[in-house]
């Protein structure tokens, strides 16, 4: 299917729950905007940057359009689009800016693709990446298997049906962390290091905790517009589709279950024959630019019986990342709420 998708690159501001605000380059989508309303979205960059969702095969446009940075009007930064870990892209569409071109302020630039295997990837901008990725233009992107069918509990996967890879619920946890001396100095027109760099927030979808947890999205967190909340019904099978764009590792864990891990990477781990090497694990230990896809059953705790949501938590066993600005608990936490079995009704998108 030809898929068209237009993202716009700007800068914006980002809320942590100490109530700072935290100056940020990011991604918006900006798909089927009148091109006279575009600069509307000037400053309105998101963190995580919009997901990206795509099916094997797909023929995918996706135009890039730079549309400036308004709290930094001296910038005349180009901008690209990498997509990470897409094992047959071509150099030219890759957004690597030796071999390709970038975006200058107020130009468009048109990327294909058509993906070839189903996973969780990521993307993110290529110009001066240090700064780029830091500064917050990243996000997940996902690509379903061609027989794909959210319809069909056997055609509901991750790998394609026969796999084992079924799911009920998916979830993006994208994983980052921010260095607010090093926002705060580029947002006052000065020159960082970073070799200093020392994050001091940790996020789990752009978000910090408590605000990880908070679903509908209140008016103060439009530029974090995605919840990390997992809530599902007791016995379903939940994917969680784990990327880390920071600059450390990160090891997440959620007592009370176990992750069953089926792709690394954006690949299913398979044997030479074919086998499923697929395995169980407590705690997913993740490096920048990894992905991994865990699935976990909901545990039921109502054995029956009716009852509250019941509350499992999700965060990072380096437990000196779950702080927010000296506030603890914070930091890169979230929750998984269970309901009774059939409260919930089918989820139809991620993290809802
Ligand atoms: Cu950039």
């Amino acid at each position: 299917m030809k898929v068209d998708i237009r993202i716009a690159v700007t800068d914006g501001w980002i809320d942590t729950p100490d109530g700072i605000k935290h100056y940020i380059f990011g991604f918006v989508d900006i798909t089927g905007v009148p091109e006279a309303e575009i600069f509307n979205y000037c400053g309105k960059a998101e963190l995580m940057a919009p997901p990206l969702v795509f099916i094997v095969g797909d023929e995918v446009y996706l135009t890039l359009t730079n549309i400036g940075t308004p709290t930094r009007p001296d910038l005349d930064d180009p901008h690209t689009i990498h997509y990470h870990g897409f094992p047959n892209q071509i150099a030219f569409y890759d957004g690597v800016p030796e071999p390709s071109i970038a975006v200058p302020v107020g130009r468009n630039f048109t990327y294909y693709y058509k993906p070839l295997n189903p996973g969780t990837y990521m993307y993110h901008c290529h110009q001066e990446p240090v700064e780029h990725i830091q500064m917050g233009m990243t996000g997940p992107l996902i690509v379903r298997p061609a027989d794909y069918d959210p319809d069909y509990p056997e055609y509901k996967t991750a790998y394609g049906h026969g796999t084992g890879t079924e799911f009920d619920r998916e979830f993006y946890i994208f994983l980052s962390e921010l260095d607010c001396h090093i926002h705060d100095l580029i947002a006052k027109v000065q020159d960082p290091d970073w070799t200093e760099y020392k994050p001091t927030y940790w996020l789990i979808n752009g978000r910090s905790y408590p605000d990880t947890i908070t679903n509908p999205t209140p008016c103060c967190l439009q530029q974090q517009p995605w919840s990390a909340l997992i809530r599902a019904n007791a016995g379903e099978k939940v994917l969680l589709r784990f990327v880390n764009l920071g600059f450390q590792q990160h090891a997440l864990q959620l007592p009370g279950t176990v992750f069953k891990i089926i792709g690394m990477d954006a690949m299913r781990p398979l044997g030479r024959n074919g086998e499923d090497l697929s395995f169980f694990k407590n705690v997913v230990y993740i490096s920048p630019g990894q992905s991994t896809d865990a699935i976990f059953t909901v545990p039921d705790p109502f054995q029956g019986q009716a009852g509250f949501p019941v509350v499992l938590s999700l965060y990072n066993r380096n437990l000196n990342k779950n702080y927010t600005a000296g506030m603890v608990p914070g930091g890169m936490i979230s929750q998984v709420h269970i309901y009774p079995p059939g409260t919930l009704p089918p989820q139809t998108a991620p993290n809802q």
